[in-house]
């Protein structure tokens, strides 16, 4: 019995691929495609969570148990995996690792999502892009100075944290400011799209534009 990975084109569930790639578990991955006008997910994804949203596991391990909610699926497969990637030893390097498993949807996405319906809006949505561009970039100088003291985001190793907080910096490259002013950034991007999970869950995953 195997995990099943509902997974949404183009979506934050590319990251439970990658975090199943890199421990190795063994999954499936039923894909979906976002409607072409709207960009939302199809109905059927409903069917497996009311939600209707990605990423949703099932694992059949686990009486088929239904996950949703990528920061719970991430701490449900690191536990699987007998805590492999999770929080390092330290007592300081567990409350980062916590604090980058939550920051990552509770503090990042917010102002990415808003950025991207302003981008949608066009010319109206212009005048409230600038002060979103400015919280943003608060978000960023603050994490390239985390990344200038360490390599990985808890501390010295690579940990599910950073696959946590893969999906906004990618977003926020594409839109949202990211650019050569955040070196680190930019090499802790590099240094993850070089991991061969990463690329390995790129080709299960299918179409990706922020990889
Ligand atoms: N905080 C949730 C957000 C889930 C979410 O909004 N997923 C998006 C994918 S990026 C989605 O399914 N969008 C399609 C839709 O809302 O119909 C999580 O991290 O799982």
């Amino acid at each position: 019995m195997t995990i099943t990975v509902h997974h949404l084109e183009n979506s934050r569930s590319q990251r439970i691929l990658w975090l199943l790639e890199e421990l190795g578990l063994d999954y499936e991955v039923k894909r979906y495609e976002r409607d072409k006008k709207t960009m939302l997910a199809p109905p059927e994804l409903a069917r497996i969570h009311p939600l209707g949203k990605s990423p949703v596991i099932e694992d059949g391990e686990a009486e088929g148990q239904v996950i949703a909610e990528t920061g719970a699926i991430v701490e449900y497969l690191v536990a699987r995996a007998d805590g492999r990637l999770g929080a390092p030893n330290t007592v300081d390097g567990q409350l980062r690792y916590r604090h980058f498993l939550h920051y990552a949807e509770g503090s990042m996405m917010p102002p990415l999502l808003v950025i991207l319906v302003l981008d949608q809006l066009g010319l109206l949505g212009r005048p409230a892009k600038k002060p979103m561009l400015e919280m943003m970039a608060g978000h960023l100088r603050w994490l390239e100075s985390e990344l200038a003291s360490r390599d990985w985001f808890a501390g010295e190793d690579f940990t599910a944290a950073d696959v946590m907080m893969s999906f906004p910096l990618e977003a926020a490259r594409a839109r949202a400011g990211l650019d050569e002013r955040y070196p680190h950034i930019l090499d802790w991007l590099e240094r993850i799209h070089a991991r061969p999970a990463y690329q390995a869950a790129l080709t299960r995953g299918g179409p990706y534009a922020y990889g």
